[in-house]
């Protein structure tokens, strides 16, 4: 049976390039009985029957190198984390709790700082400095004077990039400013609520050249701990890990063990206090989100 990479999803529908033609295809109810967890997801290699030149059915999902939940994406290698400097404004929140899910995801995370036309330089240097100081690579953009582009244009070579962030941040003008072909809907901000209008409504992949893609995503405002244990998310704070294993404790979530290296070197300015603020906040949900997901 043939077989192709899902490139969109919409409406019940999956559409499967086959590196000829994009085949229209259903879900056969086959996945409920192998494997109850397993959806269709954007990114998916499958295999297909097919049932005319242009339809088909997809008959089994391949092995998943990555997989993210928000945005619903699979093998991807590298996420552009968009946010923007401006309607909507910065939230450091919100990009920690992106950057734990890329990190338990295993995927690759540039930070595009967006609009930065619209942002004083001090205040992109400082963002810029804390998070390439964790190691993170961070690029202010703009597609009015078209800063940062050469440079995302680098970071995407040969991979299967996701962009992500809330909606209104500029992803998709982002893409179109660095792909033209892409030809992607844009929208206004509303000036009231300093918001996007869900402009973008589905994951599409778009064909770069040489087995490049990017995808384009729905913008979200909020993101649940949905699999993570507490290790994995003090783990998904790479700055921690050079320290923990001073803790007096294996295992230690530097909370509120004695003996912690994490929260000395939080004490001592050598990581960064807003970050650390954030783990703590995340790990009180987790625990919350573990609460009422109990089975019994
Ligand atoms: N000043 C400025 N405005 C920008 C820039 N990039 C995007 N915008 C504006 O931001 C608004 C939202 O852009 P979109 O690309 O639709 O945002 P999105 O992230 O795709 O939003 P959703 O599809 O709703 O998730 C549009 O009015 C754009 O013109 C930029 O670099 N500078
Ligand atoms: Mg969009
Ligand atoms: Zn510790």
């Amino acid at each position: 049976m043939p077989e192709g990479r899902i490139v969109k999803a919409l409406s019940g529908f999956y559409y499967v390039d086959n590196g000829e033609q994009v085949i229209q295809c259903r879900a056969r109810g086959l996945f409920k009985k192998k494997d109850a967890r397993v959806t269709p997801l954007v990114g998916d290699w499958v295999v297909y029957d097919t049932v005319s030149e242009a339809e088909g059915y997809v008959m089994e999902v391949g092995e998943r190198t990555t997989e993210l939940v928000r945005p619903p994406v699979a093998n991807v290698d590298a996420a552009v984390l968009v946010f923007s400097m401006r309607t909507p404004s910065f939230s450091s929140a919100l990009l920690d709790k992106f950057l734990v899910h890329t990190e338990t995801a295993g995927i690759e995370a540039v930070i595009a700082l967006s609009k930065a036309d619209l942002a004083d330089q001090a205040e992109l240097d400082e963002i810029c400095q804390k998070y390439r100081q964790i190691g993170y690579r961070v690029i202010p953009t703009s597609t009015q004077d078209k800063r940062g582009l050469e440079e995302i244009r680098q970071a995407l070579a040969s991979h299967i990039a996701v962009f992500a962030g809330q909606s209104g941040v500029g992803k998709s003008s982002l893409i179109n400013a660095l792909f033209p072909h892409a030809r992607l809907q844009t929208g206004q901000v509303s000036h009231k609520l300093g918001r996007g209008r869900h402009t973008t409504r589905h994951v599409e992949l778009i064909p770069l050249e040489k087995g490049s893609y990017v995808a384009d995503t729905p913008g979200f405002s909020s993101l649940d701990f949905v699999d993570l244990t507490e290790l994995d998310l003090a783990q998904a704070f790479r700055e921690f890990n050079s320290y923990a294993d001073e803790c007096k404790f294996r295992g230690c979530l530097h909370l509120r063990e004695p003996g912690c290296a994490v929260q000395a070197a939080v004490e001592n300015e050598l990581i960064d206090a807003e970050r650390y603020e954030h783990y703590k906040q995340f790990a009180e949900e987790l625990k919350e989100y573990q609460r009422r997901n109990k089975p019994w």
